[in-house]
């Protein structure tokens, strides 16, 4: 399909396309795809005054009714899927069966969310008082912003957005300035689905285009109660400081700096499938992207190899022609970043396989890049630092202590994984001993998360969960409540505060 076709069978139209000052290419040959509007900061609080409104409305709307809506705007993404993938292909590179699934993610969201809409459980307590009840409820929180990055341009916000809506929070989304098409396609599918639910309060759903102006605007607004932020830990700190300055809730999901330790007793040929799709899926822009590969020095001259050869057959090129695995980096910067890595990992004793530019004469405003292994004589500064850019750096180790201890010893903390076939070594690396990871999996790469558990990780990864498990609880406000059935007043802590001889 042509460009063209793409972005009209997603429901882009001229006035989205036209006359506005963000330019928006496509990062497959750099051709302009539009000129989108952006909003103003003044736009912007408009919009937080109308979704303030909504939420006195929706927060009183019976959950299992805010569920109808998600359920709705699942379907219409299902009967979208096709549409909106190839639009993520097209605007972010990503190859089109991973633009699919992370439509398909937001489907399975969409899913959980709606079930969830019946299951916001508090606890009961046991009282120590006689004749008292304590249980916990959980209200709708406020309008909760949500910041978004180019490469997962849609399944991130849904993530959010389904469990906001369903918490009873109204959502203001403000996507990354290289992906706004796919968000003005994914408004626009919420639109439908809106309008077929009939009842809800304008300003519900809403998405602003812009720059940092505009995400500054989202934490600056007192009225925005939570902002949900997914991109660079540079950002995510920006966001942090002003959430914390006005005591507001951020949900933070930031860099990553994935490692997997193949152990002697791995099954080599499950870990080099999961090597090759966790390194270079997604041109190795994803925050789960396998960096670092931790490899016994035993079966070290076995994998590597192996891996070479896999690296050598990889088709790169065209993300949304059949049979593609690796598609362009989002754009030139992103290209400058994977070679500056290279050379910093080279001074650093590094051996380059791969790496460069591929396809330039073919396109020379497209930025694809050969995937690069690194073999290194250890964890030197740029190891521990995330570059968006299928790079992998490769060390060897003797003792799994000290494979841990590597694996732990980055700023990041989000997924981990270690191939092995040894019971002990697997449960000692899922131990409090083990990967400091807010994911950690067993004969499964760092990347490609499923819905149901909680997404996120700690230390600069920002410590923020969401997705499934009770990361629910984010959007909404826990509130303590002690009933008093009995006619006493006792105090809790047996304190006695007698003051009968006061009102007598
Ligand atoms: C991201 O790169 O921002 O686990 C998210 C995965 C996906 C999510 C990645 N489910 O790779």
């Amino acid at each position: 399909m042509e460009h063209k076709e793409i972005l009209e069978a997603a429901g882009l139209t001229r006035s989205d396309l036209t006359g506005g000052d963000l330019q928006v290419f496509t990062p497959i040959d750099g051709a302009h795809l539009g000129a989108v509007k952006m909003h103003t900061t003044g736009d912007a609080d408009k919009m937080i005054a109308n979704a303030s409104a909504a939420f006195t409305v929706w927060r009183n709307t019976p959950a299992p009714r805010r569920g109808e809506l998600v359920r709705l705007i699942g379907e219409e993404l299902r009967s979208e899927k096709e549409n909106l993938g190839r639009l993520v292909s097209l605007e972010c590179g990503k190859i089109l069966q991973e633009g699919l699934g992370e439509v398909q993610e937001m489907i399975d969201i969409c899913d959980l969310a709606v079930g969830l809409s019946r299951q916001l459980f508090g606890l009961t307590i046991a009282s120590e008082r006689p004749g008292h009840t304590m249980r916990e409820s959980w209200h709708p929180m406020g309008v909760c912003g949500i910041i978004t990055a180019f490469n997962f341009p849609v399944a991130p916000w849904c993530w959010n957005a389904a469990l906001a809506l369903v918490a009873g929070d109204p959502v203001i989304w403000k996507p990354s300035e290289k992906a706004p098409l796919t968000a003005l396609a994914t408004q626009k599918i919420c639109d439908r689905a809106l309008a077929r639910f009939g009842t809800a309060p304008d300003g519900l759903i809403q998405t602003v285009i812009g720059k940092g102006d505009i995400g500054q605007a989202l934490t600056s607004a007192r009225d925005v109660a939570i902002v949900s932020a997914t991109g660079s830990t540079g950002m995510g700190r920006k966001v942090s400081a002003a959430m914390a300055a006005r005591f507001g809730r951020c949900i933070l999901e930031l860099g990553g700096n994935n490692a997997m330790i193949v152990t002697p007793s791995a099954d080599l040929e499950m870990a080099l499938r999961a090597i090759v799709f966790s390194a270079v899926g997604t041109a190795g822009q994803r925050c789960t992207s396998l960096r670092r590969l931790i490899v016994h020095a035993d079966i070290y001259d076995q994998l590597l190899p192996r891996l070479k050869a896999a690296y050598d057959g990889l088709p790169v090129g065209d993300p949304l022609a059949d049979g593609m695995l690796v598609g362009p980096l989002i754009d030139r910067s992103a290209f400058d970043g994977m070679e500056a890595a290279l050379k910093a990992a080279q001074t650093d004793g590094g051996k380059v396989f791969g790496g460069g530019r591929a396809l330039a004469g073919q396109y020379p405003d497209g930025y694809y890049a050969a995937p690069a292994i690194v073999e290194m004589p250890g964890q030197t500064d740029i190891v521990c630092h995330e570059t968006f850019a299928p790079i992998l750096y490769v060390m060897k180790y003797r003792d799994l202590d000290r494979a841990i201890a590597l694996q732990n010893d980055v700023p990041q903390g989000l997924s981990s994984c270690i191939f092995s076939t040894d019971v002990r070594e697997a449960e000692y690396f899922l131990s409090a001993c083990g990967s400091d990871c807010g994911i950690a999996n067993v004969n499964i790469g760092p990347s490609g998360a499923e819905i149901g558990g909680a997404f996120g990780g700690e230390k600069e990864t920002g410590g923020g969960r969401e997705s499934g498990s009770d990361a629910w609880k984010g959007y909404m406000r826990r509130q303590t409540n002690t009933v008093n059935y009995s006619r006493d007043l006792p105090l809790a802590q047996g304190i006695t505060f007698d003051i009968e001889g006061a009102v007598s």
